[in-house]
């Protein structure tokens, strides 16, 4: 045996080499063929990324082997999942990393039922080829038994950018979506302190081709496919869209929406998922890719081809690429329940200036906030995220779901998420039942501002 095994496992359970478990992730080193003779050199899961699509039953225990065969520690971390701190898959919380070399056994019983995924939770910082910057992701669909299953098709699609760089030149925020709403949170004077390093990409790919690569999803007319969506970037928040059809949300983190609603685009942030229908009536050859022309034509894109359809493949600029999570709340007023406590959470950017690395701080401190963000078990809180940065951040929570209760001034219900984009100078409010007693991370899901500030642990009393 060439992985020697780890005295314990990841659980804290006894020795499994008896037993094979019932998923296997190789951590290896992989060359990822993104275009002909376009060879990406990262980090992958059994020799390709994405990984495989683990398919588990709520409810029903499984064990997952992570193999580690590059050189340093890491850690897989089971995202939007309810599972203990212990297996979750973050230093923070005290999941014991998988050591070079090491093969160790994560066990936890897969629950709620939805589309989750899998990823490295390595911390990066100067690093770009750590972490998220990485291949090591994956979807986890976990089946709850009663999926009608009213589809033809089910695709998986994998948002990701490449070769990620530094940067003191902002993202075009607009280009993506990003720059709407009322800026409640804008500061009267603003940061004027030169910006400093920020991680950006210039090439892309959905899954593992980039646009025009691969081979494209082919359909029939009058089928209906279902997309699951993840944003798997380490970088930036994302718009995407199918010209000539358009997308039912069914689905956002893996849980159902209150209000399904048929949308032109989808907005989707590092860490967020979409589930989403489309009724495919529209033969011909499409685009199905980012609604920023410089991104989409550098990757970010699959062509969707109809049956016995052959033509130039089609781009059409959406007529309106707004996107608003709360279309998808409950239609009736009734306003969630009041909330026991509210957790204010300011966002800062600290600039730091030419060739230096920009620091990011949660009420105005750097992680961990010791004992400053401690539960109540059954306590419902009220999360207040106020954005005071120029930038739109993706946050999430690990270990439970929350509310959306607010977006921008916007009052909803219903739509439950575990990450969620908070505009730039905006304020998103959530509500979250404290039902998961142990530690629970919360970062920006940017690698960058998560690595250098963006963090805080919440504990329970
Ligand atoms: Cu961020």
């Amino acid at each position: 045996m060439r992985a020697q095994a780890s005295p314990q496992n990841a659980a804290g359970g006894q020795s499994h080499e008896s037993t094979p478990a019932d998923f296997t992730l190789r951590i290896a080193p992989i060359a990822l063929e993104i275009a002909p003779s376009r060879f990406i050199s990262t980090i992958g899961y059994n020799g390709t990324s994405p990984g495989p699509v683990l398919r588990m039953r709520e409810g029903k225990p499984v064990s997952v082997d992570v193999i580690n065969e590059t050189d340093a520690s890491e850690l897989v971390h089971w995202h939007g999942l309810f599972i203990p701190p212990e297996v979750d898959g973050t230093d923070e919380e005290g999941t014991p990393p998988v050591p070079p070399g090491v093969r160790r056994r994560y066990q936890f019983i897969p629950r709620p039922a939805g589309t989750r995924w899998y990823h490295s939770h390595a911390m990066a910082g100067a690093d770009l080829h750590r972490g998220t910057y990485t291949g090591q992701y994956g979807f986890v669909l976990i089946d709850s038994g009663d999926d009608p299953g009213h589809y033809d098709q089910e695709i998986f699609l994998a948002i990701r950018d490449w070769e990620p760089f530094f940067t003191d030149q902002m993202e075009n925020e607009a280009a993506e979506g990003g720059n709407l709403g009322p800026q409640q949170e804008k500061p009267a004077t603003l940061d004027t302190r030169p910006n400093g390093l920020e991680v950006t990409s210039q090439l892309f790919s959905i899954n593992d081709k980039a646009l025009g690569a691969g081979e494209p999803i082919r359909v029939k007319a009058g089928q209906r496919c279902l997309f699951h969506i993840v944003n798997a970037s380490a970088v930036e928040n994302r718009t995407i869209a199918l010209p000539g059809h358009r997308f039912q949300v069914i689905a956002t983190d893996g849980n159902k929406v209150p209000t399904p609603q048929s949308v032109e685009v989808l907005m989707i942030g590092p860490g967020e998922r979409i589930d989403a229908l489309v009724e495919m009536n529209q033969p011909g050859v499409w685009i199905l890719g980012s609604t920023d022309d410089m991104t989409r034509n550098a990757g970010l894109g699959v062509i969707v081809e109809y049956e016995n359809a052959h033509r130039q493949p089609q781009w059409v600029p959406p007529s309106k690429p707004l996107w608003d999570y709360t279309i998808l709340g409950r239609s009736s007023s009734a306003a969630p329940p009041a909330p026991d406590h509210t957790i204010d959470m300011v966002f800062e950017k600290i600039p730091s200036g030419a060739g230096q690395f920009n620091l990011w701080q949660v009420n105005g401190k750097p992680y961990p906030h010791d004992r400053e963000f401690v539960l109540q078990e059954g306590a419902r809180y009220r999360l207040v995220f106020r954005n005071r940065t120029d930038d739109s951040h993706p946050v999430h929570l690990h270990r439970h779901l929350f509310e959306l209760v607010d977006v921008s001034g916007k009052p909803t219900a219903g739509i439950l998420k575990d990450t969620v984009i908070v505009p730039l100078y905006g304020r998103v409010s959530v509500d979250l039942v404290a039902n998961q007693p142990g530690l629970s991370l919360f970062h920006c899901h940017i690698q960058q501002h998560m690595d250098f500030g963006f963090k805080a642990l919440f504990r329970y009393a």
